[in-house]
């Protein structure tokens, strides 16, 4: 896990990184106390100067988000069924994180809070139709426009199901609010799922190539257009699939919710790792001028699973398995731009996943049948929609070449819902108190595998649990889950009616309810919970 580099060269090399970092902190802090004194010609001079000066100093940012990664799902977290060296070498250069969560055990709430630094739960944020409205509220402050305060160029390529427009969206026509709205310089997104209606790409306000002679329309209530639906065509399809996933086919893949028109513009899945680092690529290399920050929320491995022909069969573990080698590629060529263009060494990269793993998520792909001995979750409970461990513990893998003190595994416990505080941090924004207030800066734990994280945080799920030194609550499930997850599966998924207590420093496994046995301690761990509801 260590760089391969003689001690005394590394440690003049470290010490270099780190004064240069304290002195773009430092300058930060000079140009912001400065600014207090001057008049404002004098202010405009003043802030060229400092921006330019900075700009050269700024670290690029690179957040790779993989969908439905589980702990155990890449070579350099114990996978040994397949490999993703690309990963790999990231893991070896820069910090593992053994303890650190997405937010939610889903994708909505965990985009939701990566990119406001608040829990889902305060705004409802639950996994949304292909249709819904944007869920984060464009005039308050976000990730990217924090970035863009400092002078980052900021994109995003890839999966948003975020939800756009504001009520009814007309795909036709300029699809706002988005991204671009919430501080988003440049976007090419899939606008909710793979498994969702419309299969489309969206590139800043509008679908690509759409023909305005068969315009789209997507109806998530009732059958629409001519296009055959997968319970009446099987004969259609790429695999089976269950219910919900049963309308709409497009590329022999039948969908969630129904679409009509829109021909020309209808994406194939299987060009998705090409159509998306392509788009990665040409955003770097227009942006390199300036501080970047590229936001990559991947497809894959989420469902449905139709890796391209350059990975189907090559992982032995089915489609799951050969998304995986696919998206280690796509991340392998987009670091191999920032090599090539000699970004690298500047850029912090972020890699981690949405959520835990799932493998029947929908669609018959064999992914339980095919993973043999391959343990997605490395050995926790659960996984995707889970309140257990393997919902929200996730590979996470940060690599900063010119700013990284200490590389190697790191045991911190820190949640994604940090990155925007201690991105803040990095850029040298100052933040007003109501903004990411569930944030908090984690950037000496980000830059230091020897630094500590956090001592509480919560874990959303259909419920909410907390983490608290070796303890691990969850609290009682007095709600529904949605028909699909069925009552018999929630109970797996750890929503149970009773509270729950284990300690995960004997029971990793979360098999031991203890919340018997230590009732004053739950009734603290349920305190901390209502203190975090109560944050404003
Ligand atoms: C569920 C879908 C599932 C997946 C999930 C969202 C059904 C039965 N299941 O509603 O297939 O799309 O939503 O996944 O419809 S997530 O990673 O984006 O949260
Ligand atoms: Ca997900």
């Amino acid at each position: 896990m260590g760089l391969v580099c003689p001690f005394n060269f590394r440690q003049i090399f470290m010490n270099f990184k780190i004064n240069s970092l304290c002195f773009f902190t430092l300058t930060v802090l000079l140009a912001t106390s400065a600014h207090a004194k001057l008049t404002s010609d004098d202010k405009k001079q003043t802030e060229q100067v400092t921006t330019t000066a900075l700009n050269n100093q700024k670290p690029n940012i690179v957040i790779f988000y993989v969908d439905d990664l589980g702990y155990g799902d890449l070579s350099s977290y114990g996978m040994k069924q397949a490999q993703t060296p690309n990963i790999d070498a990231l893991a070896a250069e820069g910090i593992r994180f053994t303890d650190a969560h997405s937010s939610a055990a889903t994708c909505t709430p965990s985009r939701y809070s990566l990119l406001t630094g608040q829990y889902a739960f305060r705004n409802n944020a639950a996994i949304l139709p292909g249709d819904a409205p944007l869920i984060i509220d464009h005039t308050k402050p976000t990730l990217p426009k924090m970035l863009q305060k400092a002078g980052y160029k900021t994109g995003v390529v890839g999966k948003w199901h975020l939800g756009l427009g504001d009520g009814f969206v007309d795909w036709n026509k300029a699809v706002k609010p988005g991204p671009i709205e919430l501080g988003f310089d440049y976007s090419f997104l899939i606008p909710a799922t793979a498994d969702r209606v419309p299969t489309v790409f969206l590139e800043n306000h509008h679908v690509v190539n759409l023909d305005p002679n068969d315009p789209i329309t997507v109806s998530y209530e009732k059958r629409i257009g001519n296009r055959p639906v997968g319970t009446e065509h099987p004969e259609l399809l790429k695999m089976s699939a269950d219910l919900q996933h049963s309308n709409t086919i497009v590329d022999g893949v039948s969908r969630i919710g129904w679409m009509a028109g829109g021909k020309s513009a209808e994406w194939k899945d299987e060009e998705f790792p090409f159509v998306f680092t392509n788009k990665a690529i040409e955003f770097i290399n227009s942006s390199k001028s300036e501080p970047f920050m590229l936001f990559f929320p991947f497809s894959d491995i989420h469902v449905p699973r139709v890796p391209n022909k350059m990975f189907a069969g090559k992982s032995g573990m089915g489609p799951r398995g050969d998304a995986i080698l696919q998206m280690d590629w796509m991340s392998g060529q987009i670091i191999d731009e920032l090599k090539k263009q000699g970004l690298y060494d500047n850029t912090l990269i972020i890699f981690s996943s949405d959520n835990g793993p799932v493998m029947d998520d929908g669609y018959a792909d064999q992914a339980e049948e095919l993973r043999g001995e391959h343990d997605p979750a490395a050995g926790y409970r659960g996984g995707k929609y889970s309140a257990y461990e393997a919902g929200t513990r996730v590979p996470m893998i940060i690599t900063y070449p010119e700013g990284i003190k200490n590389n190697g595994d790191s045991n911190a416990l820190v949640s994604q819902i940090d990155i925007y505080k201690s991105l803040a941090e990095l850029a040298g924004v100052k933040l007003d108190n109501s903004e990411a207030i569930d944030s908090k800066n984690m950037l000496p734990a980000f830059l230091d595998a020897k630094e500590s994280g956090r001592t509480d945080m919560l874990e959303e799920s259909f419920t909410l649990a907390i983490r608290s030194g070796k303890w691990k609550y969850i609290s009682p499930f007095n709600g529904t889950t949605p028909d699909w997850l069925a009552n018999k599966t929630a109970i797996e998924n750890g929503l149970k009616t009773e509270p729950q207590l284990f300690d995960l420093s004997k029971d990793r496994n979360e098999q031991h309810n203890v919340a018997d046995k230590y009732p004053k301690l739950v009734f603290s761990l349920r305190a901390k919970i209502e203190k975090i509801k109560a944050r404003k």
